[in-house]
């Protein structure tokens, strides 16, 4: 139980950390992410404004809310910030993603492997324009889930392109 002297839930991550999915948004963008511990997660982008965008190592927050209720969220080096909440057992997930103007007029420029191009990414940022951030709320349905284990590099380590054919559609 929480109170407003303790507010804090109890943290159990380990129903998340560890853990890869892939889950298509309602709005047809399929993505993957891998959590790769308590603070750190890989991730993929299939399809979608940004699809082919690929990034390691991204710093994120990560608490539990509840019982099968997680919630990661994050502001990238381009100025995106992201919120995730995430209920695995129900296969359920939404996101809302923050972008700034520029990423909605020229997505393009972020489709990359990020961690290659990191003051590329800032400098577009700052150079912005940053406003009216374009806001996409969207909820989605987690097709894979699986453990593969905390801090496995292999687990996201090429592009989208590089996959097989077919292979963001493996479900269970
Ligand atoms: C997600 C929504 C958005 C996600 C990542 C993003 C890995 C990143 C967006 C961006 O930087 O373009 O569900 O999960």
């Amino acid at each position: 139980m929480t109170s407003v002297e303790h507010p804090i839930p109890p943290q159990d991550l380990s129903a998340i950390t560890g853990h890869r999915f892939v889950y298509t948004y309602a709005n047809g963008w399929q993505y993957e992410m891998y959590v790769k511990n308590a603070h750190t997660i890989d991730y993929r982008i299939h399809t979608g404004h940004v699809g082919g965008r690929w990034v390691k190592g991204q710093e994120v927050d990560l608490v539990q809310l509840d019982d099968d209720s997680f919630k990661i969220s994050w502001t990238e080096p381009t100025g995106t910030s992201v919120a995730v909440n995430v209920m695995p057992g129900k296969r359920r997930l939404h996101g809302v993603i923050f972008f700034p103007q520029w990423i909605q007029q020229h997505g393009e420029r972020t489709v990359c492997f990020q961690n290659d191009h990191l003051d590329e990414m800032r400098q577009y940022r700052d150079e912005g324009p940053t406003y009216p951030i374009y806001v996409v709320p969207e909820f989605a349905y987690i097709t894979l889930f699986e453990q593969v284990g905390e801090d496995d590099d292999s687990v996201i380590d090429v592009a989208p392109s590089e996959l097989p054919a077919g292979w963001a559609d493996r479900t269970n």
